[in-house]
C-alpha cells in the first residue's frame, strides 16, 4: 500500500456511480469516517434495555461497529450505497398445496450483486493506492446509520431508512476507505410526519416507540432465533417462514414511490424463492433444505429452525381437512426433537380449531 502522498488520483464520485450503477445500485453519496456516537449509544441502550433479545450483529460489538476506523484503520470517508429490491410485479401464488411466504428481500440474494458492485468500485480505490473495503449486512457497521449521515435518507417511525423519493425497499452497504471522499452530510428531514401507520400495521406489537423495534416481538429476528416461538405470536406468524414486510407494505411512501426505483427480477422464475411448500420442506433431509436455503440467516445453521417455522404456517394455514399435512403434523409429533414435536402439536391443536370456528 502506498501513502496517500504516492497514490495517484482516487476515482471520482461519479465514476465511482457509474460502475456500481450496472449493478443495480441507485443512490450513492459520501460520509465521514467518525464515530456514530449517537449510534452506539442507543446500541448500548437497547442492549441494557433487553431490546435485542440475545441478538448478536451490530449488538456484540457496539465500539467496533459504529466506528468505521475498526474497519480500516486509516479511513477517511465512507463511501455509502443503497440498492432497490421491490419488483416491477408480484409472484404468483400457488394453488395448491400449503406455500409459507418469504420476505421480498430474500426471495433471491439481493446483497451478492450489492457487495459485488461495490468490490469492483473499491478495486478502483485500491488500484490508486488506498485503503477500500466493503460492508453490507456485516456486523463491523451499522448500515443505516451510516446511510443516513451520507444524507440517503431518513429514518421511518417502521425504522427503515426512507430514501426521499423512493421509500424503503433498498438494501445498503458501503466502501469505507482512506481516500479521503467529501462527504455529503446534508441531512434529510423527517418525511414521516403525523402518518403511524407501521405501528398501527405491525402484527405483533413489535414498533414500541418511533424507530425503536422491539427484538422478541418482531417477527423477522423470531423466525430466525432459535428455541420455540411464543405461543402469543405463533397466529401472528401466519404464513411467513423468513422476513417480514407488513411494516414496509402499510407504508405509504414506500408503497406510492418505490415502484419508481425496482429490481430487474423474473419473479416467477426459478431462481426466485417467495414461497416454500412448507410439507415438501418438512419432508426433506436437512442437506436439501440447507441446499435450498442456506444463504438465509438461521440460528446456527440449524434447519430445524425452518422446520419450527413451516410446522406453524401449517397449523396457521392449512385446509384443516388436508390429509397430507395433518399426515407431516402426524410423523412430526413423534419427532426425536422436543421443539419440533411441542410446535406440531401446535399446529394440529391450531387446525382443529380452525375447522371449528366459534360463532
Ligand atoms: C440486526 C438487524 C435486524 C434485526 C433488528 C432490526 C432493528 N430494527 O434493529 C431484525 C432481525 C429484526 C431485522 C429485521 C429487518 N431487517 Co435488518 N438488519 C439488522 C442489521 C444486521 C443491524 C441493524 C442494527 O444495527 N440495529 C440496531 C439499532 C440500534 O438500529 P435501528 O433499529 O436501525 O435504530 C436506529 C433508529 O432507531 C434511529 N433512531 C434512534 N432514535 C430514533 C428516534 C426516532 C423518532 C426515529 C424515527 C429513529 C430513531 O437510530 C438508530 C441507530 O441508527 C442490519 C445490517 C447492518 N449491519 O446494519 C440489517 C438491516 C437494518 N436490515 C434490513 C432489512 C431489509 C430488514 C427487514 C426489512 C427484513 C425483513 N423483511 O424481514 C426487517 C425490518 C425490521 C424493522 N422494522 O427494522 C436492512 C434495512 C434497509 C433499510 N432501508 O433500512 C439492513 C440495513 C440490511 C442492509 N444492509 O440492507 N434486522
Ligand atoms: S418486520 Fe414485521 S414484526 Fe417486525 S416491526 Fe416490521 S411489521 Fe413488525
Ligand atoms: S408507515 Fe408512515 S410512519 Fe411508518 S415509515 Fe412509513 S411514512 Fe413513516
Amino acid at each position: 500500500m502506498t501513502s496517500p502522498t504516492e497514490a495517484a488520483a482516487f476515482p471520482s464520485l461519479a465514476r465511482i456511480e457509474d460502475l456500481v450503477r450496472e449493478h443495480g445500485i441507485s443512490h450513492v453519496s459520501v460520509a465521514s469516517a467518525d464515530v456514530l456516537e449517537d449510534t452506539r449509544s442507543v446500541l448500548h441502550r437497547r442492549k441494557e434495555l433487553g431490546l435485542h433479545d440475545g441478538m448478536q450483529f451490530t449488538y456484540r460489538n457496539p465500539d467496533r461497529s459504529t466506528d468505521p476506523r475498526r474497519a480500516v484503520p486509516d479511513a477517511r470517508s465512507v463511501i455509502v450505497a443503497a440498492r432497490p429490491y421491490l419488483t416491477d410485479s408480484e409472484p404468483t401464488r400457488p394453488v395448491t398445496g400449503v406455500h409459507a411466504r418469504v420476505g421480498r428481500y430474500a426471495w433471491v440474494d439481493h446483497y451478492e450483486p450489492l457487495r459485488v458492485g461495490l468490490r469492483i468500485a473499491a478495486a478502483e480505490i485500491q488500484a490508486a493506492g488506498y485503503r477500500a473495503a466493503v460492508f453490507a449486512d456485516d456486523n463491523s457497521l451499522v448500515d443505516r446509520a451510516i446511510a443516513q449521515r451520507a444524507g440517503l435518507g431518513w429514518f421511518g417511525k417502521n425504522a427503515n431508512l426512507l430514501l426521499p423519493g423512493a421509500g424503503s425497499f433498498f438494501t445498503l452497504g458501503s466502501i469505507v476507505t482512506s481516500a479521503p471522499y467529501e462527504p455529503n452530510e446534508a441531512p434529510v428531514s423527517d418525511g414521516c410526519g403525523t402518518c403511524v401507520r407501521c405501528i398501527d400495521g405491525c402484527p405483533t406489537g413489535a414498533i414500541v416507540a418511533p424507530g425503536v423495534i422491539d427484538g422478541a416481538r418482531c417477527l423477522s429476528w423470531i423466525l430466525q432465533k432459535p428455541g420455540p416461538i411464543p405461543i402469543e405470536f405463533r397466529e401472528a406468524v401466519h404464513d411467513r417462514i423468513y422476513g417480514c414486510d407488513d411494516c414496509q407494505d402499510v407504508c405509504p411512501i414506500s408503497v406510492r414511490l418505490g415502484p419508481r426505483n425496482t429490481v430487474d427480477l423474473d419473479v416467477d422464475g426459478p431462481a426466485v424463492q417467495a414461497f416454500v411448500d412448507a410439507i415438501e420442506l418438512l419432508d426433506s433431509t436437512d442437506e436439501t433444505i440447507e441446499a435450498r436455503h442456506g444463504r438465509w440467516w438461521i440460528a446456527g445453521r440449524e434447519m430445524r429452525w425452518l422446520r419450527r417455522n413451516a410446522l406453524v404456517v401449517i397449523g396457521n394455514t392449512a385446509d384443516p381437512s388436508d390429509r397430507e399435512a395433518r399426515a407431516v403434523l402426524d410423523r412430526y409429533r413423534a419427532d426425536d426433537d422436543p421443539i419440533l414435536v411441542e410446535h406440531a402439536v401446535w399446529a394440529f391443536a391450531r387446525l382443529d380449531e380452525r375447522a371449528t370456528p366459534t360463532s
